[in-house]
């Protein structure tokens, strides 16, 4: 049977089986996922924002407030959003822009928001050292000065970070540039580049988010939640479609792919354009990360946008009865997508070449090596302090941090703040998985791997507000699985002052 025709099947065997379990393509138990067992919704385009200009700079309001949606078809449940009930509008700035986002805090507790995978000054960098109290405006203020990419913005109160993002806080944030701008890619909002939020969400009885902690697994979730619905489905109008794929999963890994297992191309990954397209029929994103993917379609077909069973399991052990269950011989079919109108030419071939840039390497002649080993919920033996500086850079040359999973049956990731890093190997081994390739901010981590990580910072000297680096899964990052790095300059020492991340310096 084929893929596309086992997962049809799946789906009647749940409409017949109504609540109970199908048994997913892997053999193991998997509960079919709440909200994808009638007619699928159209996929929602979260509204594009692209600032006001203003005295020559883009400036966006953005306000957190409570709300409610409908995720499950016919069910409301309490959410949180910014300008609206779940989720956030897409903010799209280009490379030279001057930004600034005045940011107002309408929920009844503190939180705070990040730019992930933007390179700025620390104090608008949206930390746990950047609180916005409720009623408060919080007002960053950052040039945009690296190559288009999609990023995200979502909450990192520390402590909390899970809870904010799971009730719904998460956004896109598109960088375009000179080469991007000039580039034969489907690029037109809503049209034919799309973005697809990823998230999980699991459900009470009654339809409210399910916020029980697991003690192993934190927040993750049963059920797949794209662009804020389930059961997704996108009606393409062209025969090439971009899609911006961010992992706003709390702890989940998604290998991704097309029901028939069809080849796709990989465009970009966390931090911009690749050098030239890559074609894949699978490929793993972890939580926090970005893929931009091409996919071409025939007029009328169907497909779907899966998550695969991972061969390997990520390295985890398969025959522990004892480890927390991380999903990764989970199956879903999370957005469904038809191709064009009958008669639709096909696509010419994509460019060979994407952004040259991409392919340049950083010279690491006598860099600094740093290691960092993560462990349960520690890094290097220690879990987070406010208070405490773990890493003082004081120089503006890249750095090599060496990163090891220490645990035999966790899977981790690493993602660093102001920053974008080549992976340079695995387990030193070259690097093989799509996911690794171009620049990243984010770093997925196999039980007992070393990656090295080649690591270029933006030099926004300030001794008195420090940057993250933190595992992104969720949990483990709210359990201290963060450290503190702070840019300075040459000679000058760190020297952190309270709530210094809420102005300008
Ligand atoms: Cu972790």
């Amino acid at each position: 049977m084929s893929r596309r025709g086992f997962l049809k099947a799946a789906t009647v065997m749940a409409l017949a089986a109504a609540t109970g379990p199908v048994l997913a393509a892997c053999g193991t138990s998997q509960p079919q996922p709440r909200g994808y067992d009638g007619e699928p919704r159209p996929l929602p385009i979260p509204p594009l924002d692209e600032g006001k200009l203003v005295d020559g700079h883009r400036h966006f309001t953005l306000t957190t407030q409570a709300g409610s949606a409908e995720i499950l078809p016919g069910t409301t449940t309490s959410t949180w959003g910014f300008n609206g009930d779940f989720l956030g509008p897409t903010l799209r700035m280009h490379r030279g822009d001057d930004v600034e986002v005045d940011i107002t805090n309408e929920l009844d507790e503190m939180t705070t928001i990040h730019w992930h995978g933007m390179k700025l000054p620390a104090w608008a960098d949206g930390g746990p050292h950047s609180p916005i109290e409720p009623g408060e405006t919080w007002s960053p203020r950052f040039g945009v000065d690296q190559p288009a990419a999609t990023l995200w913005y979502h909450p990192h109160p520390h402590g909390r970070t899970r809870l904010h993002c799971y009730r719904g806080l998460a956004g896109l944030l598109l960088i375009d540039d000179d080469v991007s701008d000039n580039l034969d890619l489907p690029h037109e909002y809503g049209v034919d580049d799309i973005p697809v939020v990823i998230m999980d969400h699991k459900f009470t009885d009654d339809g409210e988010l399910d916020e029980t902690l697991d003690d192993d697994l934190g927040l993750m979730g049963d059920t797949p939640v794209v662009n804020g619905i389930t059961n997704a489905r996108f009606d393409a109008e062209t025969s090439r479609v971009r899609f911006r794929i961010v992992n706003g999963a709390n702890m989940r890994f998604y290998n991704l792919a097309l029901s028939d297992e069809r080849a796709f191309s990989v465009v970009a990954t966390d931090s911009g354009l690749l050098s030239e397209p890559h074609e894949v029929t699978h490929a793993l994103i972890g939580p926090g990360e970005r893929l931009e993917i091409v996919v071409d379609l025939e007029p009328e077909e169907e497909i779907s946008l899966v998550s695969l069973p991972l061969e390997g399991n990520f390295g985890i052990p398969e025959d522990n009865d004892e480890a927390p269950d991380f999903g990764f011989q989970h199956e879903f079919e999370f957005l469904q997508i038809t191709g064009p109108a009958e008669g639709t030419p096909a696509s010419a071939a994509l460019p060979a070449e994407l952004d040259p840039a991409a392919a340049e390497q950083p010279n690491l002649d006598g860099v600094i090596e740093r290691e960092f080993a993560l462990n349960t919920f520690e890094i290097n033996g220690e879990t987070m302090d406010m208070e405490r500086v773990d890493v003082t850079i004081d120089h503006q040359d890249p750095e090599v941090w060496i990163v090891t999973n220490e645990n035999p049956d966790w899977p981790h990731n690493f993602h660093i703040h102001n920053s974008r890093f080549r992976v340079l190997s695995i387990d030193n081994n070259e690097v093989e998985e799509i996911g690794t390739y171009g620049w990243k901010d984010t770093v997925s981590l196999p039980p007992g791997a070393t990656a090295r990580l080649a690591v270029e910072f933006g030099y926004y000297p300030d001794p008195t507000v420090p940057y993250m680096y933190h595992c992104h899964m969720l949990w483990h990052e709210d359990n201290g699985m963060m450290g503190q790095f702070v840019i300075v300059e040459p000679g000058e020492e760190a020297a952190l002052e309270p709530m210094s991340g809420h102005g300008p310096h």
